[in-house]
């Protein structure tokens, strides 16, 4: 049998006649099985003899047979990569995933923060026009306040990319006038400054404007609070300085506490342990005017915050530059 099997496994050539040689001699009803069963009907004393011989052939009929195989296999294998140069059996290389921008994430889960208190998002034109830029927000030509926002000028006289989002105040107020507003402005701000780690000629701002009836600084407060404390944490407290800006009175400037333990809170905060996250303060008379209001009758707040500072100190980023850089390497971290 050993004889006969190995003669015939000389002469497979290929997978298909091993496999119909490996059926005929280890399959269920194969020779060597049939072989191995004998041993039942043979004298007790030849018993162990045989059995020792047929397991001896059977160990070296199939090593014989998977080194067969084996070879048998790899000329395949060889004679396809002749045939076809192409190896598909490369693992292909997956697409790099996109994501979002940390630029948009921030300003949907700002946009969220601020749907939840029941504000609607509203956008308006980035080019915009000096009345509404200035004037309409209280600062005529030649007002001294006109200079907080170095303006970039298009070639069309009193035709400006907008320096922040409160022109758009005015766009609602027209809008919607006389009804009660509760909304945010988001949207890119452009300024003719140096850039610098801080501070870039083109980024985003999100206005907030509230007017209705008996609207106080104490809804702002609360509004401002409850902002802080969902986008930076619930032992968030801020504080309230006052300021100026020409288009709300009082105006103020609020700050929020930086945990001493970040190790970053030193340079953040400058050491007072305070850091600016926005403009704001109540409706100056004259925009509600300006807007179709009578400010006898309704009052408002208004605030404007800066989402790439925001962003900075949430994450640690210490260059803004880096928002607009197409930086794989940055984008990537978030
Ligand atoms: C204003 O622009 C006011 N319009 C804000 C306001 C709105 C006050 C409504 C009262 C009522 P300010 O110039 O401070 O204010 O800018 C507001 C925020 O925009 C800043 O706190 C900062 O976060 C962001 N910001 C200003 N300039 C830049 C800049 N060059 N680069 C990046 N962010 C800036």
């Amino acid at each position: 049998l050993e004889t006969k099997a190995t003669e015939e496994l000389a002469v497979c050539s290929d997978e298909n006649s091993l496999k119909a040689w490996n059926t005929k001699y280890f399959g269920d009803r194969g020779e060597i099985p049939a072989a191995l069963k004998l041993v039942g009907t043979l004298p007790p004393a030849e018993r162990k003899g045989y059995g020792q011989e047929a397991n001896r052939v059977k160990v070296a009929l199939s090593t014989a047979y998977e080194s067969a195989f084996g070879k048998a296999k790899e000329a395949a294998l060889l004679a396809s990569l002749n045939e076809n140069p192409l190896d598909i059996t490369l693992p292909g290389r997956s697409p790099a995933k996109g994501g979002l921008h940390v630029a948009t994430r921030v300003m949907r889960e700002i946009y969220s923060i601020f749907s939840d208190m029941g504000f609607q998002i509203f956008r308006s034109r980035e080019v915009e026009d000096d009345q509404t830029n200035f004037e309409l927000l209280n600062m005529p030509a030649h007002h001294p306040a006109r200079d907080m926002w170095d303006t970039f000028h298009t070639k069309t006289p009193g035709v400006l990319l907008r320096t922040h989002t409160s022109p758009g105040q005015i766009h609602v107020m027209k809008e919607f006038c006389p009804q009660p507003i509760r909304a945010v402005l988001p949207g890119f701000c452009y300024r003719y400054e140096a850039i610098t780690p801080r501070s870039e000629i083109q980024f985003e701002q999100v206005e907030g404007l509230v007017v209705g009836p008996n609207v106080t600084m104490t809804d702002l407060k609360g509004t401002i609070t409850t902002f802080a404390r969902r986008l930076f944490g619930e032992e968030r407290q801020i504080r309230i300085r006052s300021s100026y800006f020409p288009f709300t009175e009082p105006s103020i400037e609020v700050d929020i506490d930086w945990p001493k333990e970040d190790p970053n809170a030193d340079r953040l905060t400058k050491g007072t342990g305070w850091l600016e996250i926005m403009g704001a303060g109540m409706i100056h008379p004259t925009v509600l005017r300006n807007g179709g209001y009578d400010p006898d009758q309704v009052s408002g707040f208004a605030f404007g915050l800066g989402p790439q500072r925001i962003t900075m100190l949430k994450y640690g980023i210490d260059d803004i530059r880096q928002f607009w850089a197409n930086d794989l390497r940055f984008l990537e971290q978030f």
